[in-house]
């Protein structure tokens, strides 16, 4: 365009003019071209997001992936922002080139180094956002050259070290988030210098154990402090009521103590100070500007009343002051505040009650006002709440007959109002089919159990124990599939159904001396019926014999078993016997990440684990899948002996091994410490048993998923690892979980490789080394072992620090450090520098020989 510009134009005047600009403008050009392809050059891009950045493209570079430029005083270069292309490499400061450059978004990608300071170079940048990388070291107290800087973004790194004083210097900060890093030591007062700041997050820095300084109240710009999960400690300062402009103030799980002022928090969105140690009376004024949204008080040490006022809140959606030691009358505004979702005020000494008006509070969700002196009765107007989930109100003083409409709410799943003194019929419940869960024990209701509970499919717990009902127990309840069904303490009486009957303890039934039948002490009175009913019995027990037999016969490897009417099916490489009563209390009592140990009724016992089926695939493709890892034999890998499952279910039974798993190990008693040599045949168990499954058995498997909960230990501390393979049976996705077992390449690779394994076996060692559990510190806090081991080894120069002063004697510690030393290879960040699973077996074998060949030198020579 400027060379027309020049063939237009014939006064020599004109022409130098517009050479001169023509000149200066390409001249910026080429250097902001040239300084964003060096910055490119320095970079790596696995998925090719910047191919856009090349001489050769037809673009301009402004037109690049996240290039930005503004058009004053011309067409510059403003604003880069390269967020989540997984890119890592070094950050080049060529890009201080970039002479109108106010924004550099890095966020989200993969950089691993330290602070890039030399970007203070860029006398213009006024945003850094390095958030969610793998950002390393200490904050140097050069950061203070950062002079333009108003937001910088250092969340969710590795960056450690103590907050420097030079951070005070950085006058034009506005936002300042440091949270989820490894920060230590005390906050600094030159804090509260940061006059502009409308955003502090300190937040989940575990090891930054300081008292909030005082200074920050001199913030008052300051919109949102952020100091979660942290290690906060001291009384909240007094200094808060200079924070005029807070609107979001979050201290929860701190160790903080004092109390919240009055009135200096008026124009707050969300507080919460959850699960401290904060005393004092409920903060008033919280809404004075009526703008609360979340107010969260929990698990605290506050005391007296609640104001009136906060029942005038209108803005409010989610008030939950419980486990404190509140009193008096619970502001009955809050029942029909117009927004509010949740109350939870359990564990406290309120008295009120509910008012009718409940039904006014339309987007009412939840309410946990258990173990309260609430009284008064349970009113109509709850039932008209449409959207009302969870009432739980047990250990109250209410009273009186419940409304007939009570469960008339559409989602409400859970209800519980045991332990009260409720009385009259139970109402029929019809319209509520999402019910899960009815507690009424404990109160005095009268009449028969209402025959329409059978119609509520998802109803799974049903408490009704210890109250005065009478009549007989409904058989249509048959249908349902309860786990459980506690009538226990009433006035029951009549014959009870039998696939009610077996399978449930009987303490369920206790207590109501009119039951009678199979199971009880009185049979039930005679006559025609009784004779059918026994040759109906007969015949089940013949069906019974049947079955038994049935399952003698087929017990072979790899014979189907049909065990269970219903939809579980099962598959068993063993004789076993499980009812379906024993799957529910697994479905209802495991957690999908643990090994759940059930006792048969024949006294055996045996370990389950659940899983979600969530792969779409035919029982023949699964079966097939779960024998090609359940014919594994080896002596330090888990027997399975079977599996159940349902569409949405698998149960692998495994094996019982009777000293727990190497997790429960780790945290025995001094006395019942693992001793090294013991530690040691674990750890070449599990290496043997790694290598076993993934070199000598066809098809090679990998375990991908090794931690001490999964190495389980018989009853000599032989190792057995279970959890293996799971990506077969579940699926590649289902089975993807990350913990600090996890090799770092697990992030970006999606093939799974022995490498991995390496990696999670090596910080098992390390657990074995150093008697720490992986990801728990020894206070219970959350802690990853690899990078606390290789923090003390590079700050203390002596690996002797980290290992396990329950069990050091002189005579292992030489061996530990050596395993130390493997155990530091196997957990290499570069998955190629990792020694092999043979390599690992030689190493210890070598280590385990020579401490047996020199035991055996010393006996004679002290003999
Ligand atoms: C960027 O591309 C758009 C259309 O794709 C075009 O209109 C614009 O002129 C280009 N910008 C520059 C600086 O080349
Ligand atoms: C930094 O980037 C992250 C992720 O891209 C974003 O969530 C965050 O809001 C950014 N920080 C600031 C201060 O804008
Ligand atoms: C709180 O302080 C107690 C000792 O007073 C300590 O045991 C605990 O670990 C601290 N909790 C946190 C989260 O810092
Ligand atoms: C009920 O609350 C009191 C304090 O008000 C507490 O001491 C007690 O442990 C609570 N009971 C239960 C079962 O949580
Ligand atoms: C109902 O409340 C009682 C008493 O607080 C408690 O013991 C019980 O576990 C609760 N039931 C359910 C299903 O939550
Ligand atoms: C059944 O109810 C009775 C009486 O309330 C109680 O003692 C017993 O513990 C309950 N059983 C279970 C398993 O909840
Ligand atoms: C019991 O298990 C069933 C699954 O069949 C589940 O829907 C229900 O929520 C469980 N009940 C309890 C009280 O955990
Ligand atoms: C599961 O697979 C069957 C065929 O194999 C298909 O008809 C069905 O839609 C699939 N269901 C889901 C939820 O993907
Ligand atoms: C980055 O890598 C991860 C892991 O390989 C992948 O899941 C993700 O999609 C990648 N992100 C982008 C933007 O390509
Ligand atoms: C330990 O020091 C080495 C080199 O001295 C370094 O590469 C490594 O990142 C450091 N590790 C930690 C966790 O600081
Ligand atoms: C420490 C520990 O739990 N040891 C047990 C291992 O298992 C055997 C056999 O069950 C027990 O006798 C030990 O007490």
């Amino acid at each position: 365009m400027a060379t027309r510009f020049n063939h237009q134009f014939s006064l020599s005047l004109a022409l130098t003019f517009s050479l001169f600009f023509f000149t200066t403008f390409s001249f910026t050009e080429d250097v902001e071209l040239a300084s964003l392809l060096r910055f490119k050059a320095s970079i790596d891009d696995p998925k090719n997001s910047l191919s856009r950045w090349s001489k050769a493209s037809s673009l301009h570079h402004c037109n690049w992936t996240g290039i930005t430029c503004t058009r004053a005083p011309s067409l510059y270069v403003s604003s880069i922002n390269l967020q989540s292309l997984n890119l890592s490499g070094e950050i080049s400061d060529s890009v201080c080139n970039l002479p109108y450059l106010t924004h550099l978004d890095l966020s989200q990608n993969l950089f691993n180094q330290p602070i890039p300071l030399h970007l203070s170079s860029c006398l213009t940048l006024e945003t850094l956002n390095l958030s969610a990388n793998l950002i390393w070291g200490t904050i140097p107290d050069q950061i203070s050259e950062f002079t333009a800087l108003r937001v910088l973004d250092l969340s969710s790194n590795h960056v450690e070290g103590k907050i420097p004083e030079g951070l005070g210097l950085l006058s034009n900060l506005q936002v300042l988030n440091l949270g989820s890093n490894l920060l230590t030591g005390l906050v600094p007062p030159v804090i509260g210098k940061l006059s502009e700041l409308v955003v502090l997050d300190l937040s989940e820095n575990s090891y930054l154990v300081s008292e909030i300084p005082s200074s920050i109240g001199k913030l008052d710009k300051l919109e949102h402090l952020l100091l979660q999960r942290s290690g906060f400690h001291g009384a909240v300062p007094t200094s808060f009521v200079g924070l005029t402009s807070l609107k979001v103030l979050d201290l929860c799980l701190n160790n903080l103590t004092g109390s919240i002022g009055p009135s200096s928090l008026k124009n707050l969105v969300s507080l919460d100070v959850s699960q401290n140690k904060i005393t004092g009376s409920f903060p008033s004024g919280v809404c004075s500007g009526n703008s609360l949204v979340s107010l969260s008080l929990h698990s605290n040490l506050f005391e007296g009343s609640l104001p009136n006022s906060i029942g005038e809140c209108l803005t409010l959606e989610r008030f939950q002051v419980q486990e404190n030691g509140f009193s008096g009358e619970f502001p009955v505004g809050l029942w029909s505040s117009p927004k509010i979702k949740i109350i939870r005020a359990g564990n406290n000494q309120f008295t009120g009650h509910v008012p009718d008006s409940v039904s006014l509070a339309s987007s009412l969700e939840q309410v946990e006002i258990d173990n309260n002196s609430f009284t008064n009765t349970i009113p109509h107007g709850l039932g008209l709440i449409k959207n009302l989930y969870k009432f739980s109100a047990s250990e109250n003083g209410f009273n009186g007959e419940l409304p007939p409409n009570f469960c008339d709410s559409p989602v409400l799943s859970i209800v519980n109002i045991s332990h009260n003194t409720l009385s009259g019929k139970i109402p029929e419940i019809k319209n509520c089919k999402k019910l899960v869960s009815l507690s009424l024990a404990g109160n005095a209701f009268t009449g028969e159990i209402p025959k329409s509970l059978a119609e509520l499919h998802v109803l799974t717990y049903l408490d009704l124990s210890a109250n005065k009902l009478t009549g007989s127990i409904p058989p249509e309840l048959q249908s349902l599939k309860l786990a459980l069904f506690n009538v226990s303490y009433n006035k029951l009486s009549g014959e009870v159904a039998p696939s009610l009957v077996s399978g449930l303890p009987a303490s369920f039934l206790q207590g109501n001396p009119g039951l009678c039948g199979p199971g009880f002490p009185h049979p039930c009175s005679s006559g025609r019926s009784s004779f059918f009913h026994k040759a109906l019995l007969l015949l089940l027990i013949c069906l019974l014999l049947a079955l038994a037999a049935s399952l003698f016969v087929s017990y072979r490897y790899y014979r189907k078993k049909a065990q269970f009417k219903s939809t579980w099916r099962s598959e068993f490489y063993y004789p076993l016997r499980l009812t379906e009563q024993e799957l529910m209390k697994v479905v209802n009592e495991s957690s999908p990440s643990d090994v759940y140990v059930l006792s048969l009724s024949s006294g055996e016992l045996i370990a389950v684990k659940k899983l979600v089926n969530s792969r779409n695939i035919s029982s023949k493709a699964l079966k097939a899948e779960v024998r090609t890892i359940a014919k594994i034999r080896h002596k330090n890998v888990i027997r399975i002996l079977g599996f159940c499952f349902t569409d949405e279910l698998i149960f692998l039974i495994y094996e019982h091994t009777h000293n727990g798993s190497l997790h429960d190990m780790l945290l025995s008693k001094p006395g019942d410490q693992l001793q090294w040599s013991v530690r040691l045949k674990i750890a070449l168990g599990v290496a043997q048993a790694l290598a076993y499954i993934s070199k000598d058995y066809v098809p090679h498997l990998l375990h991908r998923n090794l931690k001490s909960t999964n190495i389980l230990l018989d009853k000599d501390f032989e190792p057995k690892i279970s959890d293996f393979a799971l990506d077969h049976i579940v699926g590649e996705a289902a089975s993807q979980s990350y913990s600090c077992y996890t090799a770092p390449e697990n992030n970006y690779s999606k093939k799974a490789t022995e490498e991995m394994d390496v990696y999670s076996f090596g910080v098992v060692l390390l657990e074995l080394v150093t008697g720490q559990r992986a990801e728990e510190g020894a206070s219970g806090e959350s802690f990853d072992i690899a990078k606390q081991v290789r923090r003390k080894i590079n700050l203390t120069d002596g690996a002797e620090q980290v290992l396990d002063q329950k069990i050091l004697s002189n005579s292992c510690q030489s061996d530990m450090l050596k395993t130390l030393d493997i155990a530091l290879n196997c957990i290499a960040v570069a998955a190629e520098k990792r020694p092999s699973l043979l390599q690992v077996i030689k190493a210890l074998q070598c280590i385990i020989s020579s401490s047996v060949a020199a035991s055996s030198e010393e006996l004679p020579v002290s003999a």
